[in-house]
């Protein structure tokens, strides 16, 4: 029986109160008996505090819940596969971490002022989103409590922060270490910040903070990577992580794919998916979209040279925006529909 189910209840509000409610499936059982029925549990953390170009993020996680119960099949016609019959899942629900609208834009006007630019944040804006962010620290615990549960976190982010929770949750639950964990990052930016604007813990920071505890670059593979800071290219190459270009998966598919299905060979695997991978043509409403990127056939492609042998132990897909305005088919919900149907392909391969 799962152990972790009412310890992990109180810090989720249950899905069926959010826009877009329920993930679909095994909606005839109680969502204790589902999430005892589950191999993969869905989460969403709907928490943008700190990243750039406006705060469309905070709503990502509900436009990829209404992408899941209005706008796409669950039947995938491509592969005849029936999801979550043949991948059973759960829907633990929203964290509870809302930031209150006058602080998103009190925090969002410093961060937009050129002032931050040239000198970083003042104090009392930096003690403000360090006081948001704790309440993220739960996180950690939330994800191992998952793991030793024999379940498999899948958790729609906001801002990319908390990828750095989760992971640092999984590694430290872990006891089976024969297969070494691994991390696929798909990304526009290496987000491998030591400090932004002053911020040492914030949307282009989780990978800085993964190697920083002690994780081997070599374990790390970015992809897509297309904006980096000059310091963060030379961190990752002084840590051995490995980077995978749209220019080398356009040029070579074949070496790419195989470096990828070497890289993921008998790991431990975690995959993180920001939106802002693909280009910025499919992706109308994220923070920070870069063009010259990904197509969602890439990703596909990416996941397919996944290693057989590789065992999902996490999940997230992180940065996806929704404005929440005009008509859903305007375009604002396109980025989310395409979230869900990656975050499907994904467990169609390696679940
Ligand atoms: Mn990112």
């Amino acid at each position: 029986m799962p152990r972790g189910f009412g310890a992990l209840q109180r810090f989720f509000q249950e899905p069926e109160y959010a826009f877009g409610g329920h993930v679909p499936g095994m909606s005839d059982l109680s969502p204790e008996e589902r999430y005892g029925q589950s191999l993969v549990v869905f989460l969403d953390v709907p928490f943008d505090l700190t990243s750039t170009g406006g705060r469309t993020s905070a709503r990502g996680p509900e436009a990829v819940r209404y992408a899941s119960a209005k706008m796409v099949e669950l039947y995938d016609c491509l592969s005849g596969r029936d999801l979550p019959a043949t991948v059973p899942w759960a829907d633990l629900g929203t964290y509870r971490a809302a930031v209150p609208k006058e602080v998103e834009e009190q925090v969002a006007r410093a961060i937009a002022s050129p002032a931050a630019e040239a000198e970083g944040l003042p104090q009392d804006i930096l003690t403000v989103i360090d006081a948001h962010l704790a309440s993220l620290k739960p996180l950690p615990d939330i994800a191992g409590i998952l793991y030793r549960d024999g379940k498999i976190p899948f958790a729609f982010l906001g801002e990319h922060y908390p990828t750095a929770l989760l992971v640092q949750g999984l590694l430290q639950a872990r006891e089976d270490e024969r297969h070494p964990f691994a991390i696929v990052h798909l990304d526009a930016h290496r987000d491998m910040k030591a400090d932004y604007l002053g911020m040492r813990r914030c949307h282009t920071t989780p990978f800085y903070e993964i190697l920083e505890a002690g994780f081997p670059g070599e374990r790390l593979i970015q992809v897509g990577i297309r904006q980096a800071a000059a310091d963060e290219d030379e961190y990752a190459r002084a840590h051995g992580v490995h980077t995978l270009s749209v220019q080398d998966i356009r040029r070579r598919p074949d070496a790419s794919w195989d470096k990828l299905y070497v890289f993921t060979e008998g790991t431990d695997l975690y995959v993180s998916l920001d939106i802002d991978s693909l280009s910025s043509e499919f992706t109308p409403s994220t923070g920070t979209p870069v063009p010259f990127g990904l197509s969602p056939d890439d990703v596909v492609g990416i996941f397919g040279a996944i290693h057989p042998t590789a065992r999902l132990v996490g999940a997230d897909v992180a940065e996806v925006g929704f404005r929440g305005e005009g008509e859903v088919r305007d375009g604002d919900v396109r980025e989310a529909v395409a979230a869900w149907i990656l975050a499907q392909k994904l467990l169609q391969k390696v679940v």
